[in-house]
């Protein structure tokens, strides 16, 4: 390594070092359905054998940022189960930890307001931390990111205040808080969700957007959080609340999220809905998916559950149990089935004569004998009786399950009048 790249990286150590970030793992995600009526957004499974909220965690572990909250509300059970089981590994005595901070712990009647009430509510915690930066995540984003690179960033435009952004196509723009810059990327304005939003000069049909990401100079936050406390009528929120009252007076800078190397923008998605939730899955088992999972330089961790390897089996009569173009996670078994173009979370059973494609299986789902499943979601712990068919004719599975814009199928235990699963 060169001279001035070792400099660089003792640089962005130091700064990472001395961040805490902070994981907004609160809301509730209604778009995803009944996905998210018992468990949070952020603790929905993805990708095989992870959770959402493994992305940003990992993103922390792997940038050196090692002092991490996560900021719990709505339905934590299971989430906060998965942090404690699967993010222990975290050395406390190295001043490493991954901190739970649950909504109420000022003594307040009301739960978690808007995102930065979140915050505000656990200020005395996060003080007692000392950090120098503070870096605010959201629990429920699918990517990979170096938050160094964007630290180092921050302290070059000596900024109070900079906001991860994404260009993102101008008829999308409105989900998102929009900006506008300056040559020196300098916010010059911003809007949250505008219902008419600007598009980026020379580039008409795309917008500068929000990724909901911030890094605040700690002493910084701590002013503005308790000045907008003490505002009636605010929401108490970062996108409406507290990034338009600093923009004219202080140093707020965009970070543009791109491929350092390529200048590509990178991968990053908000798996907000049933058919993006599906899209995303999907992605992962083409043959050179934008997120690679594989990469051994940015890992995603996770809890691993104990599972034996997954098996292939030819039935009694001989037939064959396969699965093609699909990922297959630890304790499935596939007997005398057929699985094509689909992902299959861990303990997932796939019984003979059994077809299913195009779709994405959360763990423990046992599919019986002569079933046919296409273009389907099955939630955790569903037992599919023998014989059913979904996928084909949608508007008879309108009748049992939800169906998606785009005809993606979504069925959960209660669908099926089953008992719902403990874990
Ligand atoms: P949204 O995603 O619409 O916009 P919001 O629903 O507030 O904003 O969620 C942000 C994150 O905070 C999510 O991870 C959510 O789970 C969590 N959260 C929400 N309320 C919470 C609470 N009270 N306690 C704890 N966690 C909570 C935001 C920004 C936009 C930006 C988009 C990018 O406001 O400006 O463009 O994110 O996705
Ligand atoms: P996760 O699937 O996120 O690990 P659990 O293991 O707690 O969460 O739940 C598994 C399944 O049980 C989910 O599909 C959910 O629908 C259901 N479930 C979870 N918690 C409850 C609850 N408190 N009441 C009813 N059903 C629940």
């Amino acid at each position: 390594m060169p001279e001035s790249m070792h400099a660089s990286s003792r640089f962005v150590s130091r700064l990472t070092r001395r961040t805490l970030a902070l994981i907004l793992a609160g809301g509730r995600g209604s778009r995803l359905q009944k996905l998210t009526e018992w468990r949070a957004k952020p603790a929905v499974p993805f990708g095989g054998k992870f959770r959402i909220i493994d992305f940003p965690l990992s993103n922390c572990v792997n940038s050196g940022i090692r002092q991490i909250g996560v900021l719990t509300q709505y339905k934590a059970d299971s989430l906060i189960r998965h942090i404690q089981q699967g993010w222990g590994f975290l050395r406390g005595e190295l001043g490493e930890f991954v901190d739970i901070m649950p909504a109420q712990q000022r003594l307040q009647e009301s739960w978690y307001a808007g995102t930065a009430d979140a915050v505000y509510q656990n200020l005395d915690i996060i003080r007692q931390r000392h950090p120098e930066f503070i870096l605010i995540l959201a629990g429920d984003h699918v990517y990979k990111m170096d938050y160094g690179l964007m630290l180092a960033y921050h302290v070059e435009k000596n900024a109070d205040l900079t906001i991860g952004c994404l260009e993102v196509p101008l008829a999308d723009a409105r989900a998102f808080g929009v900006m506008q810059m300056d040559a020196e990327q300098r916010i010059q304005k911003f809007v949250e969700k505008p219902s008419d939003p600007p598009a980026i000069p020379h580039r008409p049909d795309y917008a500068a957007a929000s990724m909901g990401i911030y890094i605040f100079n700690t002493g910084f936050l701590f002013e503005q959080l308790i000045k907008d406390a003490d505002t009636p009528g605010s929401n108490h929120d970062f996108g409406m609340d507290i990034i338009p009252q600093v923009i004219q007076k202080y140093r707020v800078f965009a970070y543009r999220f791109r491929n350092a190397q390529s200048g590509v923008q990178s991968y990053w998605r908000d798996v907000g809905t049933v058919d993006s939730y599906w899209a995303a899955n999907m992605e992962l088992i083409g043959v050179d998916p934008e997120l690679n999972l594989y990469d051994q330089e940015w890992p995603i961790w996770t809890y691993q559950a104990q599972t034996p390897p997954a098996k292939f089996v030819f039935d009694d009569d001989d037939r064959r149990g396969m699965a093609v173009d699909s990922m297959v996670s630890g304790g499935c078994i596939i007997s005398g089935a057929e699985v094509r173009h689909s992902l299959l979370f861990s303990n997932v059973r796939v019984n003979s004569f059994s077809h299913v494609l195009d779709s994405v299986i959360l763990p423990e789902v046992n599919i019986g004998r002569h079933c046919r499943i296409r273009r389907t979601v099955i939630d955790k712990g569903c037992n599919i009786p023998p014989n059913t068919v979904i996928g084909e004719d949608l508007e008879e599975d309108r009748k049992r399950y939800y169906v998606s814009p785009d005809g993606i199928v979504l069925v959960t235990p209660d669908c099926l009048g089953q008992q719902l699963h403990f874990h």
